[in-house]
This record gives C-alpha cells, structure tokens and sequence, in this order.
C-alpha cells in the first residue's frame, strides 16, 4: 500500500513537472479550434529554395531541405545560398488570399529548418533574412499580419537540430561539426531566446517541433521546454517533437508521459482512429522545401481523398507547399489548392467541427464522420459504383431521419430505407468532383 501511495505521489509530481496539471477541461478548450480546423497549410521555405536540389550542377537526391546535409555543404558555402535569398515576388496578402481560398484554417511556416537560417529578424543571431540576405523584410511578420487579417491561425515549425549554430554540433551529423560544441549554451543562450522572440513578436498558436531525435535531445529536455514556453503563452499547442516519444514516421507516443499535445504521422494516415489527438503531414510531391525537378506531384482527388480520410480517423491533414526562392508559389500547387477549396467549399461541413468515428470507412469508398452532437453523421463517398447505387447500413436511420447531398438541392434523386439500411441511387449530375457527401440527420 505505501508503495502505491509513493508512486502515486510520484507519478502526480512527474505530471505536474510539465503539462499535465491541466484539467481535461482545460485541455479540450485549449485544443478546441485545432480539433474543429482540421485542415492546415505547412510551408517549408527557406535558404534550401535557392539551390532548389541542385548542387554544383548536379541533382542532390533526398529532401529539398535537407541539401545542405545530403551535399555536405560546408557551412560558408551554404551561407553563400543565404546572401542570394532574395524572393523579390514575396507577397504575403497573396499566399494568405491562396490559403484562405484552399479552406485551410491554420498556416505552419518554417521559422527555422536545419540549416538554422531564422525566417524573422532575430535579436539572438544575426543568421536571419533581414541581417544576413539581401531581402531585409520580415517575412515572419508580413505573413503573420496577413494571416491575421484572413483570419487564419499562424503557428511555426522550428527545428531543434541546428547545423549553423556553433554550439549545436549533432554527433548524428559529423559533417555539421564544430570545435567546441556547447549545448547546453545552445539550448539556454539560442534556442529558448529565439522561441521567446517568436512568441511575444509573432503570438504563434502552434509551435510545430522537429529535428529532435538528436543524441543531444533529451526527453526532460523536452519537458523543460514545453513548461518554458507554456509559461510564456498558456494556450499554446505543441506537437510530440518537442520530446523523445515519437514513434519513427508512424509518429503516435511510444510511452505514456510523452511531452507534448499532438502525434504527428509523416507521409503516412493512420490506420483508424486514435484516443491521442494527432496530425498527419504529407506533401503534394516528395520534397518539403522546393526542387526544381520534383514533379511528382499527387492529383487533387488524392489530395481531397487524404483529407476525408484524415477527417473520418478524427484527425488533422498538414498539407505541405514549397513555395520557389523567389516568393511565388509553385502553379502545379496553387490548381490543387484551389481544387480543394472548391470541394470544401460545398463540402465543408463534413470536415471542419466534426469527429471521426471508430467504424470510420464502410468498404473502401465510403468514410464518415460525425456532428459534435452526435445527431449528423457524413457519408463521404470517395467513388462511386457503376449503377450509381449506393449503400449504407452501418449508420441508424429511421423514417424521420433528414438525408441529404451537400451542394445538391434539385431532385431527383431516389432514397430508399430497407430495413436501416439506405439505399441511395446517386443522381445523374452531381455537385462537384472527386467526392460526394451525404448528410443523415437523425
Ligand atoms: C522531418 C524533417 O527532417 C524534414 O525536413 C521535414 O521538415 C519533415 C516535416 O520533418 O522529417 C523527418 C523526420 C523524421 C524522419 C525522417 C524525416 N525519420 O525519423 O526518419
């Protein structure tokens, strides 16, 4: 017994060391607007979108943002690529007018990538776009300003590997090294100054971390900094990179006590729903941050197909763009923007304050989700059958249940309940492309 009371003393101290003092309550208030906005906008820009994959001619394989590593630029070098970021066409009202169209009710821009290039004008280092390009413009603020206007959240991805900073010398990554490397200076004396920057100047909603399965990064660390920063703005949102508990690319906590407030799969969906609350993060093509020869590109449907699925698993969809060096935003990227902005447009109700739902998919071309109420399920049909028929029979519905095709007000079309099943034939012209939705009110 009096071992079960330590442990329980210690376990309730552990928690209070960090996040967990908050109440559910608390918690479910301060995740709320995240929970309901379901579709984000991840940027990648930064000193990487100059070289664009290309190194002394020839094609660097990997990430685009991952050059200066993968090429083994050395760190003079690669500051040269800084001196000629100059993205001349940058027009913030521009991206957040892009944004806003696609449906994307939050932004999360790079403030900084590995390479440690700042995105603001940081008092901690002068390794940023207004001291060290010749662009001299805040690109932090301007798009903060003009996502606040679009009402849409700001929020950063700040990496806490850094292969510029001195001191940050990764043992992970050789190439990067340095004579003296002091951490702990790195971590008390640059990183928390440069997120304290970010906070009170730019008032993110979400800090986004990555570049944490360093030797270097430790999971008390991560502790340490989640509290530093939750004292600087309570209601922040923190992803679970800020720690060590990520599991590898399926990103949901490997361990209970994990620091942070969101999984974050990559490139990948979950395959059902989650009691944690989680984020996946996928690009259009197969790079972060722009390369020039990437044209991999994924169609609009499959993009519009991720986000339903997303959605019906009770997540969120991170979609990645890589704008160019020089401030505009590839074409191939703004189409499928649009094209999803036009779907969610007729379609949006389904996605934005709604749950997802345990049996989340009925076969493979039917996913749902539910009203906050619980009173509105969504069926959202992804293909459908060639005698347009289609059938539903693991959502309840009786004679008084209100169904409906969103975006479609004139018939006909033909609902029959047989049994609690309904049995749709799907009319001739339907609203949009790429996916249907049908409402059942109960
Ligand atoms: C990380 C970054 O390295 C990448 O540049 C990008 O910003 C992405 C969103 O996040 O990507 C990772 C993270 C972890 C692994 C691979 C890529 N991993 O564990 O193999």
């Amino acid at each position: 017994m009096r071992k079960i009371i330590i442990l329980l003393f210690a376990l309730t101290m552990f928690n209070t060391t960090w996040s967990q003092s908050e109440s559910k309550a608390d918690r479910d208030k301060r995740m709320e607007w995240w929970r309901d906005a379901a579709f984000g906008m991840f940027i990648h820009w930064g000193v990487y979108s100059v070289p664009a994959g290309q190194y002394k001619g020839q094609e660097v394989k990997g990430l685009g943002e991952w050059i200066m590593e993968d090429a083994k630029i050395p760190i003079s070098e690669y500051e040269q690529f800084a001196k000629q970021f100059n993205p001349q066409k940058f027009d913030a009202k521009e991206w957040a007018r892009i944004a806003k169209d696609a449906g994307v009710k939050y932004i999360v821009i790079t403030s900084k990538h590995h390479d440690g290039f700042a995105m603001w004008d940081s008092k901690v280092s002068d390794y940023d776009i207004v001291d060290f390009s010749p662009f001299k413009r805040d690109i932090l603020k301007e798009l903060t300003t003009a996502c606040k206007a679009a009402g849409i959240k700001m929020c950063f991805y700040h990496s806490i590997m850094d292969w510029h900073q001195p001191d940050a010398k990764a043992a992970k990554y050789p190439h990067q090294s340095t004579e003296n490397p002091d951490w702990e200076n790195y971590r008390e004396n640059y990183l928390k100054p440069q997120l304290k920057e970010l906070i009170t100047n730019y008032d993110p909603e979400v800090l986004w971390f990555d570049g944490e399965w360093i030797d270097e990064w430790t999971e008390p660390q991560g502790k340490d900094l989640y509290a530093y920063l939750k004292s600087l703005k309570p209601s922040l949102i923190i992803n679970n990179r800020i720690g060590k508990g990520r599991k590898g690319m399926n990103g949901m906590n490997a361990y209970e006590d994990a620091a942070g407030d969101f999984g974050t799969p990559e490139q990948e969906i979950l395959e059902g729903t989650s009691d944690f609350d989680w984020e996946s993060c996928m690009t259009m093509n197969d790079t972060w941050g722009f390369k020039t020869n990437d044209h991999n590109w994924k169609s609009s449907e499959k993009l519009i197909h991720n986000l339903i699925d997303v959605a019906a698993k009770g997540g969120n969809y991170l979609l990645n763009i890589g704008p160019k060096a020089d401030g505009t935003i590839p074409p191939e990227t703004v189409s499928r923007l649009a094209d999803m902005g036009k779907w969610l447009k007729v379609n949006g109700e389904a996605i934005y304050g709604t749950n997802g739902r345990k049996d989340y998919k009925e076969g493979d071309n039917i996913r749902f989700t539910v009203s906050k109420d619980g009173k509105t399920t969504y069926a959202m049909i992804t293909k459908l059958p060639a005698d347009r028929k289609v059938i539903i029979s693991s959502v309840l519905v009786s004679a008084s249940s209100k169904i409906s095709l969103l975006g479609y007000s004139n018939g006909p079309w033909k609902v029959d309940r047989q049994n609690g099943k309904l049995v749709i034939d799907m009319p001739e012209k339907l609203p949009g492309e790429h996916a249907w939705v049908v409402k059942i009110v109960n």
